[in-house]
């Protein structure tokens, strides 16, 4: 008998075109989780309302980023790959979880915060104000021992374990407390017009991401625009914080390590360096982009992956979703 494969559990909202930093953050490792964990993956299609969605193009994008999903290499037999709405538990739980969390632990959300924007709290949506506690309830439910995500993500995968271990204090042992998987490299992408900002679907200027569609010609126009720190070496460091960031989008999607690629570019200028770095970029985005155009071709194919992954999504999350509500006694 083999040994039990660990699961896996990470979402991506629908939000926008998905960017190199959702890449490099989390769609690579779940491309390098595939083959030795049991990974369940998903669409957050009701994480994505808590900010203002058009109704009228937002089927088309979360259809677009599940075929993104499918793109990037998740292979959908080995996996499963599903929409967040297709399964209703993720709601009901998080409102069990809901009566257990509190405004206060919600309110030291970062995300929340940088969200927010500044905007009088009156005014802010209460889906804005309690998205980590249905965060909480996709993992819970499928009881993951691990969520690969970006640097950004891990203040809500800590709540997470409090709320699992809150609850099964409380109401006898129901989830496993899961543990995030952060990359070494890569955690933290930042925008290419501002190092202090992380690379956002959301964020106003475009010029701060390349987006996985974003053709060769506006991929080299954005990197050649891409602001670079004071002092002409290409080299990584505290006081280089829009340079290490060029590198660490060039060393995560090329393989070669950071010292490697400090030394090639030792003596050249940034011209020749923001050349090289568009190459590889480019060469990443072909093949997604030649799939996603197959795929978009073929959308009964993507109806029956996801049809299939809910299919296999809905028992187990109701299976947790019946324990939990067994347990407080519903
Ligand atoms: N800049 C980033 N660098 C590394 N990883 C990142 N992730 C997001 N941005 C970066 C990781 O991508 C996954 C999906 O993120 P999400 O869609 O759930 O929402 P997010 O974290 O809020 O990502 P965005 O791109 O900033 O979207 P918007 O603008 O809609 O909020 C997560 O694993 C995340 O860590």
């Amino acid at each position: 008998m083999g040994k039990e494969r660990k699961r896996v559990l990470s979402g991506i909202q629908a939000t926008g075109n998905l960017h190199i930093g959702n890449y490099i953050g989390a769609l690579r490792q779940f491309i390098g989780l595939q083959d030795g964990y049991d990974c369940h993956f998903f669409v957050a299609d009701l994480h994505a309302i808590t900010v203002p969605q058009d109704p009228k193009e937002y089927a088309s994008r979360i259809r677009n980023a599940v075929n993104i999903h499918l793109a990037c290499g998740l292979d959908p037999d080995k996996i499963t790959l599903f929409r967040q709405s297709d399964v209703p538990a993720h709601a009901e739980l998080a409102w069990l979880l809901n009566t257990i969390a509190t405004m206060g632990e919600l309110k030291r959300m970062t995300q929340f915060k940088d969200k927010a924007g500044g905007k009088a709290e009156a005014s802010l949506g209460v889906g804005l104000f309690d998205y980590p506690v249905l965060m909480a309830a996709d993992i819970l439910l499928y009881q993951a021992d691990l969520v690969p995500v970006g640097e950004d993500q891990k203040q809500h995968i800590e709540l997470t374990r409090d709320l699992a271990e809150r609850f099964n204090r409380r109401f006898g042992k129901t989830f496993r407390v899961p543990k995030p998987m952060i990359p070494k490299l890569g955690a933290r992408v930042m925008g290419l017009d501002d190092p202090s900002a992380k690379m956002s679907k959301s964020a106003e200027t475009e010029g701060s991401r390349i987006e996985l569609t974003d053709p060769e010609d506006v991929v080299r126009r954005k990197v050649s625009r891409a602001v670079t720190d004071s002092g002409s070496d290409i080299t990584s460091g505290k006081d280089k914080p829009a340079v290490s960031n060029l590198l660490t989008i060039m060393s995560t999607l090329s393989g070669d390590g950071v010292p490697t690629l400090e030394k090639r570019f030792s003596g050249k200028g940034y011209k020749e360096f923001k050349e090289a770095l568009a190459d590889v970029i480019v060469t990443t985005l072909r093949p997604i982009q030649r799939t996603l155009e197959e795929l978009e071709g073929n959308p009964s194919y993507v109806d029956e992956v996801l049809e299939k992954g809910a299919a296999k999504a809905r028992p187990e999350a109701e299976k947790t979703l019946a324990a939990a509500k067994s347990a407080m006694g519903l």
